[in-house]
């Protein structure tokens, strides 16, 4: 009896430890399958695009695995001559293979239409469930001088992965590309129609183009060296349908340019820039982080990548389409991030739809204007039009913007002022606080009045005194310009009272402490709230605050930098 009992609880204990393993199995299978956040060796940084508009490549550690799918095959393309368009434009013998697309042509070509790629969601993304009723969408896709491969893989794997009833239409516009044959072929696909421009207009107003040709209520944008992953569309659309302010995207993943392995990119990240509107991949905050027990959850972003995201149709009708005056690239997704976000909408990254996209270092193409100057008009007019006195720090971070042309921005900024939307501090404070306000430069100067110099007695105590420049300045006739302080150190000049005549100390500096705000007003320091200057009368006492006279020699201040 007594071993039958302990054979019993043995078969137990075993039983019970296969089930533990067979649990953790099942939470840990997605690091050998897809990113979730369990597999330690992620990509952490995709394709990073530098100042210059050119990408920076990171390593990408994934191993990338082909697991064959079967798909719906075939049929998609209709009577279009699939071998005739691919073989007819392929690369010669001893050419460059990344010369015109700054990929390697070659490889693409070699994979042909279509592939199988991995699914590099998260598992339990498979599980989730969509509305039955959900509206289709018009795909836009702007093209220059697109690869044959790559341009027919991207519509192909549109076809190939997404509810057909999802697909209203897919609206290729050419950008003027140096073959026309490309479009005209292409219109021959089921459900695909080509707009060509007659000039060059870049990819913005390209897609103005095609969004206002589209037919269906939600507009899907994608570049034109995609592959879509599974089920990509249904998340997108299901949230955008929820609320129509949302912007979503999906995360990208790696198209190899050099071997287009299929690469998985990580769920933590998100879409961020420096003050040089300079677009960066970066970690989910820690707390949000934290905070995410669910991977299938959407993504707050503060700006998106740009290129592939889906969108309301009436929404962005609403809130302006694009600024049609930014030119072939770059800037965009800086103007409608902001726009989105102040002006009543959101961004998110939703970690269950994929999109590969083959990430370059360089542009394969021209810009008439040249690279730089086209960046720096298109920044210049997100910073101008949306950025209120932070493009300061723009233009602090990327002194070439200044004086450079950016056009007239009347009707952006009426567009905001109809929109009635949000300040950029809003959307510091609301949306992105972790770009942080840049300290500015720190310069040290002397306040110089006829040869004297303003110095700290004591902490409290001001007065004039003669300038000392050997053999070094002291401290106590260092002040640091950060505008609205005047600083040394910790200690902040301050006002004591808002009334003329009233004494000026140094106490401890506060960011909110209106007595403590100045800017310059000629040779003159004016206090911003009370409108009075700072004066040194009479001489040898401590300086006061004074109605403004800047000409009177007693208010004109002389900021002679020392380092
Ligand atoms: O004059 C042009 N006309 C065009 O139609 C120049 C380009 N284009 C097309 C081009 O064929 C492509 O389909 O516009 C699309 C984008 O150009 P790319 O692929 O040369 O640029 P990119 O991948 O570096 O572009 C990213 O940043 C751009 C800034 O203007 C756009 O927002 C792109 O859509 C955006 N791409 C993505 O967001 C995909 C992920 C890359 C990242 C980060
Ligand atoms: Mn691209």
């Amino acid at each position: 009896m007594r071993r039958i009992r302990a054979n019993a609880i043995l078969i137990l204990t075993v039983a019970w430890i296969l089930g533990t393993f067979y649990y953790l199995w099942q939470d840990s299978k997605p690091s050998s399958s897809s990113s979730s956040s369990s597999s330690g060796s992620q990509l952490k940084n995709h394709g990073q695009k530098s100042s210059s508009g050119r990408l920076e490549e990171r390593t990408l550690p994934l191993i990338v695995t082909h697991v064959p799918k079967v798909e719906q095959q075939g049929q998609v393309l209709g009577l279009f001559d699939e071998k005739a368009f691919l073989s007819s434009k392929q690369l010669k013998a001893g050419e460059d293979p990344y010369r015109d697309h700054a990929f390697n042509l070659q490889e693409s070509d070699r994979l042909g239409s279509e592939r199988a790629i991995r699914d590099t969601r998260h598992y339990r993304c498979a599980s989730m469930t969509f509305d039955p009723d959900l509206p289709p969408t018009s795909i836009i896709i702007t093209f220059h001088n697109e690869a044959r491969s790559t341009l027919l893989r991207t519509i192909k794997s549109v076809l190939t992965r997404s509810p057909p009833h999802l697909i209203q239409e897919i609206i290729l516009v050419d950008d003027f590309s140096s073959d026309p044959e490309d479009c005209r072929l292409l219109s021959q696909i089921p459900k695909v129609r080509c707009l060509r421009n007659e000039r060059r207009e870049g990819l913005i107003r390209s897609r103005v183009r095609g969004a206002s040709a589209a037919s269906a209520s939600i507009l899907t944008f994608l570049d034109s060296h995609c592959e879509v992953n599974t089920d990509w569309l249904q998340p997108m659309i299901q949230r955008v349908k929820e609320d129509h302010t949302r912007v979503v995207s999906p995360i990208i993943d790696v198209i190899s340019l050099d071997n287009f392995a299929y690469l998985a990119a990580s769920a933590d990240l998100r879409g961020g820039f420096d003050w040089s509107l300079h677009f960066k991949w970066e970690q989910i905050p820690i707390e949000q982080k934290m905070a995410r027990n669910d991977p299938t959850q959407p993504i707050r972003t503060p700006v998106i990548a740009g290129g592939i995201f889906v969108m309301d149709k009436g929404w962005f009708n609403h809130l302006g389409q694009y600024d049609t005056h930014m030119d072939i690239w770059g800037g965009e997704n800086f103007e409608l991030s902001f726009r989105v976000w102040m002006c009543g909408g959101s961004l998110e990254i939703l970690p269950c739809s994929r999109v590969g996209h083959v990430f370059r270092k360089r542009h394969p193409y021209e810009f008439p204007e040249g690279n730089a100057l086209t960046y720096i008009k298109n920044t210049r007019r997100a910073a101008e039009v949306w950025m209120d006195e932070y493009k300061q720090y723009y233009y602090a971070a990327r002194p070439s913007a200044q004086g450079k042309a950016f056009g007239s921005i009347a009707d952006r900024l009426a567009l905001r002022r109809k929109l009635n939307c949000n300040s950029f501090r809003w959307y510091l404070e609301n949306v992105y606080p972790e770009l942080k306000i840049p300290e500015q430069e720190v310069v040290y100067s002397l306040l110089k009045q006829d040869g004297l110099c303003l110095e700290s007695h004591s902490t409290d105590s001001l007065g004039l005194a003669e300038c000392k420049t050997t053999p070094s300045i002291p401290a106590s006739q260092k002040w640091t310009l950060i505008e609205p302080q005047i600083r040394q150190h910790d200690q902040c000049l301050a006002i004591t009272a808002f009334t003329a005549g009233s004494k000026v100390r140094l106490e401890p500096c506060n960011a909110k402490e209106s007595r403590q705000k100045w800017k310059p007003r000629g040779p003159a320091l004016q206090h911003m709230i009370s409108g009075l200057c700072l004066d040194s009368q009479p001489p040898s006492g401590p300086p006061v605050i004074a109605q403004c006279r800047p000409q009177v020699a007693s208010q004109s201040w002389e900021p002679q930098l020392v380092t």
